[in-house]
């Protein structure tokens, strides 16, 4: 944490967001991470004829009927086609890989086929097994240079589609040099993410890159952050847990908000009064941008983007009817939802990356949480139970995929979990015994 120094270094407002932005984009290429072929391996397999991959045509998600069908869960649709970050396309596909799924034209996982074509559909998340004479058309061509993570190299056969057609998963090179990537791909006799000369093993030159045309960036990684009340001020972390920048805004006893109060995709700072039920948030950590009443003695404030427009909004959680109130133009509620039972911690965030915010609740008697994707009632979406005893529950998209994980904050300590996962995935120890911990993407 800051010390006096530290602080009196710092100016009133937070340092350019550059600087974090560089940090986050020097994580290094370690192609060492997956099982890699030898050269020789490699060279033998491109030496070797085409693969016969017998091709599935187009065909809707399939649930029952002839062939082998399994679910994983992880992969579950969504809303099909609904736009999907560079990292979820890539977790999906990984979904298959861990689970080793075998390459089959008639068997189906997730409801797609389980070959070349269906693996790709599937990360996509089309909500349809495509084939590889139509996954172009929900894709736009792109060069070998704009490649990137997500992406696919399709080559499609017409004049015999068993013979050699195969798409892959593009996810990073290996090197500079651009002679081989990372890739995900669906081929006998199981999923496999291994490296791949490019463009591919054989029939390299036939190979063609396409972006899915719903790709959409990954998101910011939410960081930490801690609001000490007395001295009415934000002290924010960078990813390693290293002081950001701060700004004081408010007045001692204010409850400290986060959110993007102007949809232009930066977290900023927000409080709390609860001595006259008002928030004040500020666009620029230091001025008060909107100042409104809302709720009544006793609430706990909230903020969100419930109708997925970019713009964060306020709402309340009346503790004595367990229901939440949650407005889209600060002004009046919009929504009303009853979730959680007495001494729940209400929670807000998107859990399943659909880009609107909804409800949930933290229950620290099971340290369960209980947290709904509806807007409208309070289906149990996702239940994780993380944490101890006495931790606070926090939430925030730790890997920037696109959806909010929960977490818990306990002495300093930061813990960020995987998606509907109890697996630690973020960790850092930030601020001073009394803080108020925070989480935003600044
Ligand atoms: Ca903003
Ligand atoms: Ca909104
Ligand atoms: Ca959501």
């Amino acid at each position: 944490m800051p010390s006096k120094s530290g602080v009196a270094r710092a100016t009133g407002t937070l340092v350019a967001l550059s600087l974090a932005t560089a940090v986050l984009a020097s994580a290094p290429v370690n192609a060492a991470q997956v099982d890699a072929p030898s050269a020789a391996a490699v060279a033998a397999v491109a030496a070797t004829a085409d693969v016969e991959r017998p091709q599935g045509k187009p065909e809707p998600l399939k649930t029952e009927g002839a062939g082998k069908s399994t679910f994983s869960g992880a992969a579950a649709a969504q809303s099909a086609a609904a736009p999907i970050t560079r990292s979820a396309v890539i977790a999906r596909a990984k979904t298959w890989v861990d689970a080793k799924v075998p390459y089959s034209m008639n068997n189906y996982r997730d409801g797609y086929r389980t070959d070349c074509s269906g693996l790709v559909s599937m990360a996509w998340n089309l909500g349809t097994s495509a084939w590889t004479g139509n996954l172009d058309t929900f894709a736009d061509r792109i060069s070998k240079n704009d490649l990137r993570k997500g992406d696919m190299l399709l080559f499609h056969n017409p004049s015999n589609p068993e013979r050699g057609s195969h798409v892959t998963i593009f996810e990073q090179w290996t090197d500079a040099s651009h002679t081989s990537y990372i890739g995900i791909e669906q081929t006998p006799p199981n999923a496999v993410r291994r490296v791949i000369p490019y463009a591919y093993f054989n029939n390299a030159s036939s190979y063609i890159p396409y972006r899915y045309k719903n790709i959409i960036e990954d998101a910011t990684p939410t960081n930490a952050g801690v609001y000490r009340s007395d001295e009415a001020k934000f002290y924010v972390a960078d990813r390693s847990g290293g002081l950001y920048g701060w700004s004081g805004f408010g007045v001692p006893g204010d409850k400290p908000l986060t959110g993007d109060w102007n949809a232009d995709g930066q977290d900023t700072f927000g409080v709390y009064r609860p001595g006259d039920s008002t928030f004040h948030l500020s666009n620029d950590n230091g001025t008060t941008a909107i100042s409104v009443m809302y709720g009544s003695p006793g609430d706990v404030p909230l903020v969100g983007d419930w109708d997925g427009n970019g713009t964060d909004t306020i709402g309340v959680y009346h503790p004595a009817d367990q229901t939440f109130y949650l407005s889209n133009d600060n002004r009046v509620a919009a929504y009303s939802v009853r979730m959680g039972v007495e001494g729940d911690t209400p929670m807000t965030g998107d859990w399943n990356g659909d880009g609107k915010d909804t409800v949930g609740v933290y229950r620290g008697s099971d340290q369960t949480f209980y947290l709904t994707d509806s807007q409208t009632s309070a289906p149990v979406n996702h239940q994780v139970k993380f944490g101890n005893p006495g931790d606070t529950p926090i939430k925030g998209d730790w890997n920037g995929d696109g959806t909010d994980k929960v977490g818990v904050y306990r002495d300093s300590d930061f813990f960020g979990a995987g998606k509907d996962s109890d697996q630690v995935i973020y960790s850092v120890r930030f601020g001073v015994p009394g803080d108020t911990p925070l989480t935003g993407q600044w």
